[in-house]
């Protein structure tokens, strides 16, 4: 056999198995259907697929598959059943036998149920899906700001060049180029703990303030908290 170019040989006969490379989509919802289900692999010919563990009535179904001529790949359509969330493997199994169902991110489908919201970011998992953001990651873009936030506040959360045009409002704190708690006051042993000791307490913000803040926030670039009075 010749495998990436190379030519081994062998005395005694040996098979090949199926193998399962990547699956796309990789989340899905239960109680739909999905057409156009990509499998990416190797000696796929004459495979039959199956999700593992099969239960009864199963989780998942294939209604169909149709395999490329080279065995590389296959589409499927798959319907899944109505509450039947969890990981479930996909399996290929043709006459050599079958590709492992170890279960990996190459051929691991996780079904959720499309009401709940599985990251926490504030958004269903089904409205997710439909947006194209990750309903396993509270922050698809990795810049900071959760998914919910972004649609929120309209901002791209699938852009991490988009960002809420108020990240105050998201965060609900300041966010001046410059921020300084000066105490110079030592501490008092006999005061509770965490306690400020100092006559004068001084808060420098040297950022600009925000028109949109809220009624009764600071607007000053600089303001100063003076705690003249015994603690
Ligand atoms: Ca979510
Ligand atoms: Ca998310
Ligand atoms: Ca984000």
């Amino acid at each position: 056999m010749t495998v990436a170019g190379n030519t081994a040989t062998s005395t005694s006969n040996f098979t090949v198995l199926p193998l399962i490379t990547a699956i796309t989509p990789t989340v899905v919802l239960a109680g739909s259907t999905v057409t156009g289900f990509q499998v990416q692999g190797g000696n796929l010919l004459g495979s039959t697929f199956t999700f593992v563990p099969e239960f009864v009535p199963p989780a998942v179904t294939v209604t169909s598959a149709t395999i490329n001529s080279a065995g590389t790949s296959a589409t499927l359509n798959i319907t899944t059943r109505a509450n039947a969330t969890g990981s479930f493997v996909l399996v290929a199994t043709n006459a050599s036998g079958s590709s492992s169902p170890v279960p990996s991110v190459a051929n691991t489908l996780i079904i959720l149920n499309g009401t709940a919201d599985a990251d926490g970011d504030g958004l269903s998992n089904t409205d997710e899906l439909q947006r194209g953001t990750n309903p396993l990651n509270r922050d698809t873009d990795g810049d900071g700001f959760n998914d919910g936030d972004e649609v929120q506040h309209n901002s791209n959360p699938l852009d991490a060049n988009s960002l809420p045009l108020n990240p105050r409002m998201v965060f609900g704190v300041v966010n001046g180029n410059t921020f300084t708690i000066l105490n110079n006051g030592l501490p008092d042993p006999n005061l509770p703990f965490m306690q400020v000791v100092s006559p004068a307490f001084t808060i420098n913000n040297g950022g600009l303030p925000d028109p949109n803040l809220p009624f009764m926030q600071v607007v000053s670039p600089t303001f100063t908290i003076d705690n003249a009075g015994q603690p």
